[in-house]
């Protein structure tokens, strides 16, 4: 166990980010899923076409998305000695041919608020964040599995030079062109750990299925819990690229 930890942190400070196989049991995915569809008081995204896209404020509406998030935070906790809240939470269905995601870090943007004042992303909220990803289904190359890099290390302004700085966090084709990115195929019950300053990316949805993941974000319980905050401002952005929206 303390090996165990040990090793998940030495991989955390090299990469940015470390993979864990069977983190959750297929029948525990299962549940996630039945509760998933049928979540009420959320916020649902659809494409073009609409397919369901993205489900938003999710975490706590069953007993088992709520058994989740308490798990998350145990585990990170153990892991990284500190102590974390959910700061916000999405679940991205991808659906058969549903666009990729282009190059980004997660959180560094800027956005108008209702004052029309210019604000620092996530950073606005607090300076250090834990991605979780969790496989639902199968993620693969053909289904637009997540392609991470190692994490970039840089406060906000430093970290915003890298990307093109529109109201959107999309790096720059430059820093894209330079930066390696791994595919991460993952089996149901996956986890992914990664720092929001990982460069990621993915591509399209070329099978007939949807590629569903839970994608859950985590910030430091010192700072107070800011997901309502968050979501509400997120609402109110007047970002015209509507890189809050998105992100
Ligand atoms: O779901 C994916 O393929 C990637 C999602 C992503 O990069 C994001 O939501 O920031």
């Amino acid at each position: 166990m303390v090996n165990e930890v040990l090793s998940l942190q030495k991989q955390y400070s090299l990469n940015g980010y470390f993979l864990l196989k069977n983190f959750f049991s297929q029948s525990f995915i299962s549940q996630l899923i039945n509760e998933i569809e049928k979540s009420e008081n959320t916020i649902k995204y659809y494409d073009k076409d609409n397919n369901l896209r993205r489900i938003e404020k999710l975490y706590d509406k069953g007993t088992q998305l709520n058994n989740l998030n308490n798990k998350i935070i145990h585990f990170l906790n153990v892991t990284f000695d500190k102590n974390f809240l959910i700061f916000k939470d999405k679940f991205n269905a991808k659906p058969p041919g549903g666009e990729g995601f282009f190059a980004h870090y997660d959180g560094i943007f800027h956005f108008i608020d209702t004052d029309n004042k210019k604000r620092k992303g996530w950073y606005e909220y607090g300076d250090y964040f834990i991605n979780v990803l969790i496989a639902l289904d199968k993620c693969t190359k053909e289904n637009g599995s997540l392609e991470l890099a190692k994490a970039h290390y840089g406060n906000f302004d430093e970290l915003i030079k890298n990307t093109k700085n529109n109201g959107t966090p999309a790096l720059k084709e430059q820093i894209e062109s330079i930066t390696s990115f791994n595919l991460i195929n993952l089996d149901i019950g996956d986890i992914v750990v990664f720092s929001n300053t990982c460069p990621h990316r993915s591509k399209k949805n070329e099978t007939k299925n949807n590629r569903r993941v839970l994608y859950y974000t985590y910030s430091l319980s010192k700072y107070g819990s800011k997901y309502h905050q968050y979501f509400n401002d997120k609402e109110k952005s007047k970002n015209t690229s509507k890189a809050l929206v998105d992100k």
